[in-house]
Protein backbone atom coordinates (compact mmCIF):
# COMPACT_ATOMS: atom_id res chain seq x y z
CA UNK A 1 0.00 0.00 0.00
CA UNK A 2 2.60 2.28 1.32
CA UNK A 3 4.96 0.83 -1.52
CA UNK A 4 1.97 2.51 -4.05
CA UNK A 5 2.14 5.80 -2.87
CA UNK A 6 5.64 6.27 -2.79
CA UNK A 7 5.91 4.87 -6.42
CA UNK A 8 3.21 7.82 -7.48
CA UNK A 9 4.85 10.79 -5.05
CA UNK A 10 8.41 9.63 -7.29
CA UNK A 11 6.19 9.53 -10.76
CA UNK A 12 4.30 12.69 -9.67
CA UNK A 13 8.15 14.57 -9.06
CA UNK A 14 9.85 13.01 -11.86
CA UNK A 15 6.85 14.35 -13.96
CA UNK A 16 6.98 17.78 -12.22
CA UNK A 17 11.18 17.39 -13.15
CA UNK A 18 10.12 17.35 -16.46
CA UNK A 19 7.46 20.06 -16.77
CA UNK A 20 9.97 22.37 -15.54
CA UNK A 21 12.70 21.26 -17.91
CA UNK A 22 10.23 22.16 -20.58
CA UNK A 23 9.42 25.26 -19.26
CA UNK A 24 13.52 26.22 -18.80
CA UNK A 25 13.75 25.37 -22.60
CA UNK A 26 10.56 27.33 -23.37
CA UNK A 27 11.65 29.95 -21.55
CA UNK A 28 15.08 30.29 -23.22
CA UNK A 29 13.25 29.97 -26.79
CA UNK A 30 11.20 33.16 -26.14
CA UNK A 31 14.32 35.03 -24.82
CA UNK A 32 16.41 34.41 -27.90
CA UNK A 33 13.35 35.26 -30.07
CA UNK A 34 13.90 39.30 -29.18
CA UNK A 35 17.66 39.13 -30.00
CA UNK A 36 17.46 37.04 -33.14
CA UNK A 37 15.01 39.75 -34.51
CA UNK A 38 16.32 42.67 -33.19
CA UNK A 39 18.73 43.58 -36.43
CA UNK A 40 16.08 43.87 -38.66
CA UNK A 41 13.43 45.76 -36.39
CA UNK A 42 11.30 47.62 -38.23
CA UNK A 43 11.05 48.34 -41.75
CA UNK A 44 14.06 49.60 -43.22
CA UNK A 45 14.53 53.43 -43.88
CA UNK A 46 13.95 54.59 -47.38
CA UNK A 47 16.94 55.89 -49.20
CA UNK A 48 16.79 59.80 -49.66
CA UNK A 49 18.87 62.18 -51.99
CA UNK A 50 18.20 65.78 -52.36
CA UNK A 51 20.23 69.51 -51.67
CA UNK A 52 19.21 70.72 -48.19
CA UNK A 53 20.04 73.72 -47.87
CA UNK A 54 22.98 74.29 -50.07
CA UNK A 55 24.03 70.50 -48.94
CA UNK A 56 24.21 67.39 -50.54
CA UNK A 57 22.19 65.08 -48.58
CA UNK A 58 22.22 61.41 -49.41
CA UNK A 59 21.30 58.22 -47.06
CA UNK A 60 20.82 54.94 -48.04
CA UNK A 61 21.94 51.16 -47.03
CA UNK A 62 25.41 51.03 -46.71
CA UNK A 63 27.22 49.32 -49.47
CA UNK A 64 30.40 47.93 -47.17
CA UNK A 65 33.27 50.17 -48.56
CA UNK A 66 33.49 53.06 -46.30
CA UNK A 67 35.40 53.36 -42.96
CA UNK A 68 32.26 51.84 -41.40
CA UNK A 69 31.27 49.26 -43.15
CA UNK A 70 27.55 49.41 -41.88
CA UNK A 71 28.89 48.02 -38.37
CA UNK A 72 25.92 50.31 -37.04
CA UNK A 73 23.76 52.21 -37.99
CA UNK A 74 21.53 49.70 -38.89
CA UNK A 75 23.76 49.15 -42.12
CA UNK A 76 22.78 52.69 -43.53
CA UNK A 77 25.08 55.38 -44.28
CA UNK A 78 24.57 58.92 -44.64
CA UNK A 79 26.63 61.11 -46.23
CA UNK A 80 26.48 65.08 -46.23
CA UNK A 81 28.12 66.80 -49.80
CA UNK A 82 30.08 63.15 -50.14
CA UNK A 83 31.21 63.02 -46.68
CA UNK A 84 29.89 60.34 -44.14
CA UNK A 85 27.77 61.51 -41.39
CA UNK A 86 28.50 59.14 -38.22
CA UNK A 87 24.80 57.62 -37.76
CA UNK A 88 23.60 55.15 -35.06
CA UNK A 89 19.88 54.13 -34.34
CA UNK A 90 18.74 53.88 -31.32
CA UNK A 91 16.78 50.53 -29.76
CA UNK A 92 13.60 52.40 -29.94
CA UNK A 93 13.99 52.93 -33.68
CA UNK A 94 15.30 56.84 -33.40
CA UNK A 95 18.82 58.15 -34.97
CA UNK A 96 20.72 60.02 -33.80
CA UNK A 97 24.33 60.91 -35.40
CA UNK A 98 27.96 62.23 -34.35
CA UNK A 99 26.57 66.00 -34.52
CA UNK A 100 23.28 65.26 -33.54
CA UNK A 101 24.00 62.76 -30.12
CA UNK A 102 21.44 64.28 -27.90
CA UNK A 103 18.70 65.08 -30.46
CA UNK A 104 17.50 61.45 -31.36
CA UNK A 105 15.07 62.27 -35.45
CA UNK A 106 13.02 59.71 -36.72
CA UNK A 107 14.70 59.00 -39.57
CA UNK A 108 18.19 58.90 -41.05
CA UNK A 109 16.60 61.89 -43.28
CA UNK A 110 15.43 64.00 -40.76
CA UNK A 111 19.03 62.76 -39.28
CA UNK A 112 21.18 64.74 -42.26
CA UNK A 113 18.82 67.95 -42.34
CA UNK A 114 19.72 68.20 -38.96
CA UNK A 115 22.90 68.17 -39.30
CA UNK A 116 23.21 70.66 -41.67
CA UNK A 117 21.85 72.94 -39.78
CA UNK A 118 24.08 72.38 -36.85
CA UNK A 119 27.25 72.70 -39.40
CA UNK A 120 25.79 76.15 -40.41
CA UNK A 121 27.43 75.47 -43.89
CA UNK A 122 30.73 74.18 -42.05
CA UNK A 123 32.03 71.12 -43.84
CA UNK A 124 31.76 67.64 -42.16
CA UNK A 125 35.33 66.52 -41.26
CA UNK A 126 35.25 62.69 -40.76
CA UNK A 127 35.38 61.01 -37.46
CA UNK A 128 38.31 59.68 -36.91
CA UNK A 129 38.18 57.22 -34.41
CA UNK A 130 41.00 56.16 -32.07
CU1 LIG B 1 31.09 53.99 -36.49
Amino acid sequence: MSHITRRRALGIAAGAAGAAAGLAVAGSAVADAPRAAAPAAGPAPASFDEVYQGRRIQGGPAHGGGHHGGHHGGGYSVTIDGEELHVMQNADGTWISVINHYEPVATPKSLARAAVRELQGAPLVPLTLG
